[in-house]
């Protein structure tokens, strides 16, 4: 599956997995996507609450939740699993109580946001320590794919093998290696001018 990136390659390729790969969406392997949805989560408020300074700087989040969006703001992204179980209350009371961030929602399309993130923040399960992600969880939780992954499947007697990259321009050319490489196989003798790379 080739594409631009957030183009669903990704959700395809696992919803994939599941039809024919039984270990996709086992208990144990919903709660390894739980870091995932909380990393979602944190940096999706992060940037709402960076957005809204920068979009709206004249309705500013209330003097009573400020430190709540500070503290969400320094928050170390990379250690989700810690920093999240002591944020999950200020997270739930900044999207409650702040009616400026649905403002910012309105304007998604002038910075980065997954649409994943609002049906997340709607919920309360997710924000508790014991938290098992659901299938739909699994599905819909965002990861950049880097490097190349693929998995073989059987569908009526033929044998097929998807390959899932990465869409990102930096992702792109891990791929089009192994591209050009079969094209190139039948003509391996013949040298061309044009170069791809
Ligand atoms: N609303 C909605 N969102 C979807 C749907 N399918 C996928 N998404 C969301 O769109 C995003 C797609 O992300 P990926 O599947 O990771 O995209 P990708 O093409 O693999 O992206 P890269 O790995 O960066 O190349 C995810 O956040 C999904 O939750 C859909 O049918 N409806
Ligand atoms: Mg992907």
């Amino acid at each position: 599956m080739l594409s631009g990136c957030e183009a669903s390659k990704s959700t395809i390729f696992k919803q994939l997995r599941s039809l024919f790969h039984k270990d996709v969406f086992t208990k144990e392997s919903r709660i390894s996507y739980k870091d995932l949805v909380w990393s979602n989560i944190l940096i999706g408020m992060q940037t709402l609450l960076q957005a809204q300074k920068d979009l709206l700087p004249l309705e500013p989040i209330s003097s009573k939740n400020s430190t709540y969006a500070q503290l969400i703001l320094d928050a170390d992204k990379l250690r989700v699993d810690r920093v999240f179980p002591i944020l999950a209350e200020c997270i739930k009371t900044l999207w409650k109580e702040e009616a400026v961030l649905k403002k910012v929602i309105l304007m998604k399309e002038k910075f980065q946001f997954h649409d994943c993130i609002l049906s997340f923040l709607d919920r309360e399960d997710v924000f508790e320590q014991h938290y098992v992600p659901t299938k739909e969880d699994v599905l819909s939780a965002r990861l950049k794919t880097t490097g190349i992954l693929w998995m073989d499947f059987a569908y009526q007697h033929k044998h097929f093998q998807v390959f899932d990259v990465g869409g990102q321009r930096n992702e792109r050319k891990k791929c089009l290696i192994h591209f050009v490489f079969c094209l190139t196989i039948p003509s391996h003798h013949v040298s061309h001018r044009d170069s791809y790379f």
